[in-house]
Order: C-alpha cells, then structure tokens, then sequence
C-alpha cells in the first residue's frame, strides 16, 4: 500500500496547517474526496425557495448610488471630539475588515484633518507656486483642468498608523483601530512637475513647500527631487472629485512617503533652498528615539502589511478551511513577497500575491489554511523589491524604545482561540 497522497496543493506547508498557495491554482478545493474534507458549503444541497423580491417589480434608479441598507455597519470609524471647539480635529479610520479587494471606497477613505474640513469654493480657490522660480503663477482649478493628467493608484498612510502597537499592553482593538489610518485610491491629477516647469525652477531651489487652506495651514516641505519625480497635484480620487474630507478641489499625492505630506487642500507651493522645519514637520511626525533625540524627516513609510480577515470581528465560522487574506504596501516600491504565519513566527508559508502589484500601492495577499480547531497566532511578513522585510515588534523597539510611535511597520499578530475568536497579541 502507498502513501496516501494528499490532492496536489492540499499538503501543509507551515505549521498549524497552513496550505500551499497553489491551491489557488489547482482548483484541489473542489477536488474530490481530499478536497471535500475542506468543503464549506452546506451538505445537502436543498431546492430553492422563490423569495418575495424576485416576485415584484425591482426600486427605481438613484442619482448617486448607496450601499445596500444592509452593509449600514460598514462605516468609518472615529472618536467625536468632546470640545465642540476642536470638531473635526482627529481622524476616521477604514474598516478594512469588511472590505476587499486593494482599492478603498471614497465614502470609507480614512481621514485625517488637524484643523476640520474647510468648505472651499472652487469657483474661488486659487493655488500659488513661488519662491525660487523664474515667473510665479497663479492657477485656478478651471485652469488646472486643461492640463495634461496622470492616474495612478497609490496608498496613503498616516504616519502615525498602527503607533498604538508600541502599547506595552497589546491594544484590545480592531484590523479599523490599529491600522486604520491607510487606505488606497485611483488618483488623477496633473504632475506637480509640468507646473513646476512651467513657473521654471531657479538652480537654487532643493525643497518645496506645500501648504493647505485649512484652519491649521498644515504645510510640509518635500525635496524637489521627489515633487519632480512621481507627486500628483490631484483632482479626482476614485473617478470622481476628492471628496471635502480628502482634499476637495485639490490636494498633494506624494506617492510612499509619510502622509501628512499629501497636503489636502493645496493652496500654495513655495520653492527653497533648505527644509523650513514647520511645525508638522518639528514638534509632529518625527521618531523620538531612546536618547531623546529624534530622527526628522524620515520620509517614506518602509515595507509593511496586515491581516484583514480573519481579524477581530471576523472570527472563525467553524474548523477547517479558511482563507487569511490582508494587505502588505511600501513607500520604497513593489511588493515581492508576503509570507503567513499559523504559529505565531515559528514557521512561514508564502501567500498567493494578487494581480496588480504596484509600486507604492496595496497588494492583496492570500493564504489558504486549514484551521485544526486549536488555538493559532496569525502573522504576516512582508517584503518589497529594495530587499527590505518588515520588521518584528521587538527589532522595532530595540532599535526606537517605546515613544517612537511614528512609522511604525513592524509584524502583528491575531491570536486565535478555540472558539475561533481573534484578539490582538504581543507575540
Ligand atoms: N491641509 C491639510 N493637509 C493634510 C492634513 C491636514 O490636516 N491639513 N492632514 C494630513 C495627514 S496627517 C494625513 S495622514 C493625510 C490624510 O489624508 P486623508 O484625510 O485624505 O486620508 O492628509 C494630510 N494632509
Ligand atoms: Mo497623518
């Protein structure tokens, strides 16, 4: 009597019963007697019903589409601020456990805002470029409409996404509490380049400044080498006009570089010799580091990805087969490699990457597993094509203590337990 060989793509490559990613390829979920041992549907396939909507006429046409009434739970989440004051002052976060896919819906974008969403006029809006150049300009967003436009797809994270990691505690929240504050979008806009070209850069300029119209000015400088490389001066998110709370008429893609640079609400470029150290770039969005120093201008965010589902909230139906799927992104490219862990890092099984991998956008991963019903803790380690891997929470610390919360990227965990719950663990 042979060994008794498992349908092709079912062995376990990693402990805890992680599968190979080739099952996808293979089609060996539906394969025959090995394959029904995964089955998730129901056993006996009973005759369907006739149900009341399909035996009425169907609702009218929308001018501007909604989810269905019962997806109304997935919702951005945020914290009201108590002080009326300082509405709007804070961020939502995207409930990237109930979506999927690599592209986040405008209504669920996250957002961040300093200062509340400022109601620009863009009949009235006007955007400076200045500074070191040989003819400043004035351009209003009818004018930038004539411009040549670019598109491309690009996450925006904020750098102080998943900070609450660096809690001594394990945080007891959600794949939306923890790394929340990253969502991806189709941008299009004109070049910051074709403009900047247009006003003529002096030999003197190395930096930008961008600013924005909100209350709080938030403004950043970039190196000009970067504002002539990939960033965006965009007008539309998804298809559409930006949305109020992501920019609206006009904002700065900075395509893998730390958020707060997309400046929303873009109303002036100025060009200079030096970093201006604004406030957003001096008292925020540096990594306080043991000594008390701090690194400044620390710009893109390094290789990092996260598990969606199964994630708190989403917890396990019942043992057996199941698909752990995430996102992994970086600011310093593409995607190569995202690796899954059932055993809390112990051992590692390569996830199947989904088509598009981008550079400087999410790409979808998935790994097929088979869950023996026991206790399990899911990691992933993700890759990008400069060679760098995501760190561990421990490499993290040694190197930034505790207070460095800023770009934070390293690997979490999801601990499973037998009922198939999920909860966040230091691992
Ligand atoms: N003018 C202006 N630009 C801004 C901000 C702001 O408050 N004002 N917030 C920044 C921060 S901290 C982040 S993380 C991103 C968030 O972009 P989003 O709100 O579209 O997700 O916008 C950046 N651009
Ligand atoms: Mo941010």
């Amino acid at each position: 009597m042979g060994k008794r060989r498992e349908p092709d793509g079912l062995e376990p490559v990693a402990g805890n019963g992680l599968l190979n990613r080739r099952l996808f390829l293979e089609r060996a979920l539906a394969a025959g007697a090995g394959g029904a041992a995964l089955s998730v549907s129901a056993a006996n396939a009973e005759p369907l019903t006739v149900p009341k909507w399909t035996l009425e006429p169907g609702a009218s046409f929308n001018p501007y589409g909604k989810p269905s009434k019962f997806e109304d739970k997935v919702v951005r989440q945020f914290a009201p601020p108590a002080n009326p004051a300082t509405q709007g002052v804070g961020s939502s976060r995207t409930p990237h456990h109930l979506l999927d896919g690599m592209i986040t819906p405008n209504s669920l974008h996250f957002e961040r805002s300093h200062g509340g969403v400022p109601d620009i006029d863009p009949a009235q809006h006007k955007i400076l470029i200045h500074g070191l150049v040989k003819r400043p300009l004035t351009f209003t967003i009818e004018s930038l409409m004539r411009y040549p436009m670019t598109s491309r797809i690009s996450f925006i994270e904020c750098g102080g996404n998943s900070g609450g990691l660096s809690a001594a505690q394990p945080a007891v929240l959600n794949v939306q509490g923890i790394h929340g504050l990253l969502s991806c979008a189709e941008w299009t806009g004109v070049k910051l380049s074709t403009l900047l070209d247009e006003a003529g850069i002096d030999p003197a300029a190395k930096w930008i400044l961008a600013e924005g119209a909100d209350s709080q000015s938030v403004s950043r400088s970039i190196p000009l080498a970067k504002a002539l490389d990939d960033v965006i001066v965009c007008l539309f998110q998804n298809g559409e006009r930006i949305r109020p709370e992501n920019g609206y008429p006009v904002r700065l893609l900075v395509p893998g570089y730390s958020g707060n640079m997309n400046i929303k609400w873009l109303r002036r470029i100025k060009l200079v010799s030096a970093p201006v150290m604004t406030k957003d770039e001096t008292s925020k969005y540096t990594i306080l580091l043991p000594t008390g120093k701090a690194w400044q201008f620390v710009l893109p965010l390094e290789v990092k990805s996260m598990i969606t589902r199964p994630s708190p909230g989403i917890n396990l139906g019942g043992q057996g087969y199941h698909e752990i799927s995430g996102l992994a992104w970086s600011g310093n490219g593409k995607i190569t490699k995202v690796e899954v862990s059932a055993d809390g890092g112990k051992s590692w099984a390569p996830a199947a990457l989904q088509e598009p991998i981008l550079s400087k956008a999410v790409t979808r991963f998935r790994a097929p597993w088979n869950w023996n019903g026991g206790p399990a803790v899911l990691q992933s380690r993700a890759t990008d094509d400069t060679g760098m891997v995501q760190p561990s929470r421990a490499q993290i610390i040694a190197e930034r203590g505790l207070r460095g919360q800023y770009h934070f990227n390293a690997i979490q965990s999801w601990a499973v337990d037998e009922k198939g719950v999920l909860a966040n663990v230091h691992a």
